[in-house]
């Protein structure tokens, strides 16, 4: 049962906890909802006058590691391992949306935040940054304005997806954020790039050419390539159901015609024509850098540089657009590998493992069609990391990944977890073929109960 009093009594009580503080260590995910989370806990301390030192970890095991002389706050991670955090010596704040792992010690210096305790969706409803967000506004009604990046964060892992729009939490999160005048949600056309791309760059991504446009009679050019954005209105409702009738048209059904068509999240205090002003490529540009171990990069542009880290970060941005075709031609040319309730692919270290996960969803929409989730291996520094995908489609019929994941994990000597759409493991370098044989099992239990 949701239980949204107790929730907020808890984010005042975990305020109270920061403010009897002068110093943490803050160690962060580094995906964009990881720097997103890390972002509102940094600026919301910075109010307070309390200093924050920043560690960026690739996972909960890292996260534990690292001298205990400082309180510390764990931004979008340690769900999965609450029995080992709440054995460091040094207090702890668990600040998450992540499946629980472990019991909640209520008596000791440690804190667990985390909505899924109290009923929530934490796939779906609430983010790292939004939970984050609850604490930013417990401790102070001024930072409704940090909503904003709480909904890049939330949009950064997809939570509006599903249903074409951010609901629960994250939709009371959007409210707050428009009446502080720091974000604004509308339908509109659902293609990445509205903000920085040009339209035939943007059109690309659904197969179509420029004869589309012209066809439409849809101006492309004026002096400029024009964007999404320079589109009068009534060209772009044309031009949306242009897409959409094409979608249909051609047999894509109306579930992808809808797809074409989603809310969107606009930052208004942003400049124009840069990806901070569209949540989902501002997202993007956050993946960009501390996936390729430049965190510090990530929490600068969620801290509000608009100088030297965005330089640094469109320049890291274009690697790892090059990277993201790569490997998912990687994986077209490769093909896929069949076991009874999922497909497989093995990169070896041709994906770097830290962008696996992102190649891996959207491969699963361009080479699957989403019959089966998709697995993945690539190589990573402790182990052989394997990310894994679905869709509502498949959760529907019984799939929860994050569990299924972590049995065949530790069945195989490794860790893993998640949501039921999305989730990871590690696991040691010679296990993948017994580590399917575990996975696969796990998965018929689910989809046959
Ligand atoms: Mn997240």
């Amino acid at each position: 049962m949701e239980n949204i009093e107790r929730l907020h009594r808890e984010a005042r009580s975990c305020a109270r906890w920061l403010q009897g503080l002068d110093e943490v260590e803050i160690v962060s995910h580094i995906d964009a909802d990881g720097l997103s989370t890390c972002g509102v806990l940094v600026q919301a301390l910075r109010r307070e006058g309390i200093a924050a030192r920043i560690r960026f970890v690739r996972n909960g095991g890292e996260a534990l590691g690292g001298p205990p002389d400082l309180p510390r706050v764990f931004a979008e991670l340690g769900s999965g391992r609450l029995d080992d955090v709440q054995r460091l010596p040094c207090p702890t704040l668990v600040v998450d949306h992540h499946p629980t792992v472990g019991r909640v010690d209520r008596a000791g210096p440690h804190r667990v935040f985390n909505p899924r305790l109290l009923g929530f969706d934490g796939t779906q409803e609430i983010s790292g940054s939004g939970t984050a967000y609850l604490i930013a506004r417990a401790l102070d009604a001024a930072n409704a304005d940090l909503a904003a990046l709480a909904i890049v964060g939330a949009v950064g892992d997809r939570q509006d997806r599903r249903h074409g729009r951010l609901i629960g939490l994250n939709r009371t999160i959007v409210e707050e954020g428009s009446r502080a005048g720091v974000l604004e949600a509308r339908v509109d056309l659902h293609l990445f790039g509205r903000q920085t791309r040009p339209l035939i760059r943007l059109l690309e991504a659904t197969g179509l050419d420029p004869g589309f446009l012209h066809d439409l009679d849809i101006p492309v050019k004026n002096g400029h390539w024009l964007r999404w954005g320079d589109l009068a209105g009534e060209e772009r409702m044309r031009l949306a159901s242009g897409l959409v009738q094409w979608s249909l048209a051609t047999g894509q059904g109306a579930e992808a015609a809808q797809r074409l068509l989603a809310e969107g999240y606009t930052l208004p205090r942003e400049p124009e024509g840069t990806p901070f002003r569209d949540a989902s490529e501002y997202a993007s540009l956050l993946n960009a850098t501390a996936r390729y171990g430049e965190g510090q990069v990530g929490l600068d542009l969620c801290l509000g540089d608009r100088d030297g880290a965005y330089r640094r970060a469109r320049t890291l941005l274009g690697r790892h657009r090059k990277n993201i075709s790569a490997g998912l031609a990687l994986v077209h040319d490769q093909g896929l590998e069949e076991r009874s309730h999922f497909s497989y692919f093995c990169a070896e270290d041709r994906i770097r493992d830290t962008i696996l996960g992102i190649i891996t969803g959207m491969a699963l929409e361009r080479e699957t069609g989403a019959e089966k989730p998709l697995v993945a291996f690539a190589r990573a520094p402790e182990g052989l990391k394997v990310s894994a995908r679905a869709t509502p489609a498949h959760t529907q019929r019984g799939l929860d990944l994050g569990p299924a994941l972590m049995r065949a994990a530790h069945a195989v000597g490794g860790d893993g977890g998640g949501h039921d759409i999305a989730g990871g493991a590690t696991i040691p370098p010679g296990a993948m073929e017994e580590f399917l044989d575990h996975l696969d099992r796990e998965i018929g239990v689910q989809m046959a109960g």
